[in-house]
């Protein structure tokens, strides 16, 4: 039987691929792990404690807060706060960025943005719910306060991006850069433990996932694409929670999407700290992931903390072919807007 790799001992480890790392990095990738322990703690015996429900707030996009919301927000800033490695924290629960003071002497370099519990709404069903985050080094000199131009890059500029999942077992699935590492908690020793090391996205996978209920409002592009995966018999998988969603869609192959509708034009959920980091794992997988105007979503311009953008991700076969699709009702609608003009 191999030896248990504990995702700190990973961690250390890999330390050695950053040769100018300092172990911040590190540090703060190892205050995550433990802050979605305390998490899943919670998560875990939600059903037990009176932390089911909302509480009667609206979060930064006007949505209404789990009690459970506020509790993996609060446990995500108190440990990066205390962690001595984070100079800026963004959250969705949060309106705007929130300044870490930095311990005497020490002027941190990385900022984090993240999802305490995303898919909240799944929270009072028992359905599978996740953190997201990513991690950025801030531009802005060292010396000086932080900017919100320091959360606004590019999902290229990330320098490490994960997820925790909350389901059948707890999983933390990470990136830094070179290739995605998947730890199982093991609640008998309390360790996050390495149970997928260096996943690869299939090429193609068996379910297409997206909210079939909001068919009439996609675009025809995307509704072609839809009709496609039924007419080859793909499977529907909506779970619901992004994160249960993209998981499945690592691990099994499969596409994801997100698309514009009536009610979210630019589509529902939020590039810095949910399409980012989901970008940056997939494609560290072998994977693709675009908007619905078929531009990479790592190459995206941020213009705000919780700008919203659609997106469609996962194996390289099946986002090829739904932008396919797409391209072709743009590439008609261009013909007839030139062929208007002509007439005009
Ligand atoms: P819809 C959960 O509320 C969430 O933010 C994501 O986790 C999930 O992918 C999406 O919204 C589901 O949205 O409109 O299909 O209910």
């Amino acid at each position: 039987m191999n030896r248990i790799i504990t995702l700190d001992e990973f961690i250390i480890r890999r330390q050695k691929d950053f040769p100018f790392a300092s172990g911040e990095l590190s540090g703060l990738l190892r205050d995550i792990g433990v802050a979605s322990k305390v998490i899943n703690q919670e998560v875990n015996k939600a059903g037990l404690v009176s932390i089911l429900g909302m509480n009667g707030s609206e979060n930064a996009s006007g949505e209404d807060v789990a009690k459970l919301d506020v509790f993996a927000n609060d446990r995500m800033k108190d440990f990066l706060k205390t962690s001595g490695e984070c100079a800026a924290i963004a959250s969705e629960e949060e309106e705007g960025f929130i300044h870490i003071d930095q311990v005497e002497g020490k002027n941190s370099e990385y900022i984090v943005v993240f999802d305490p519990l995303d898919g909240s709404s799944n929270i009072d069903v028992n359905v599978s719910i996740g953190t997201i985050f990513a991690i950025f080094r801030r531009k802005s000199a060292s010396t000086g306060p932080i900017e919100m131009s320091d959360f606004l890059q590019k999902g290229i500029e990330q320098v490490a991006a994960g997820y925790v999942l909350y389901g059948s077992s707890t999983m933390m699935v990470y990136t830094t850069g070179k290739g995605v590492n998947g730890f199982t908690l093991d609640p008998g020793i309390g360790e996050f433990c390495l149970s997928h090391p260096d996943m690869k996205i299939p090429q193609r996978g068996k379910y297409y996932s997206l909210n079939q209920g909001y068919y009439r409002s996609y675009s025809l592009g995307v509704q072609d694409y839809l009709r496609h995966c039924e007419k080859e018999g793909i499977g529907l998988r909506y779970i619901g929670s992004m994160v249960a969603d993209i998981h499945r869609t690592l691990i099994k192959g499969g596409i994801f999407l997100y698309p514009e509708t009536k009610d979210n034009p630019d589509g529902k959920l939020r590039l810095v700290y949910e399409c980012n980091p989901m970008a940056f794992l997939v494609e560290q997988a072998g994977g693709i992931a675009i908007t619905s105007n078929l531009t990479r979503i790592m190459e995206e311009e941020p213009t705000g903390l919780h700008q919203r953008k659609t997106i469609i991700i996962g194996s390289p076969d099946m986002v090829n072919k739904a932008a396919g699709f797409i391209e072709s009702h743009i590439v008609e609608k261009e013909k007839n807007r030139a062929s208007n003009v002509l007439s005009d």
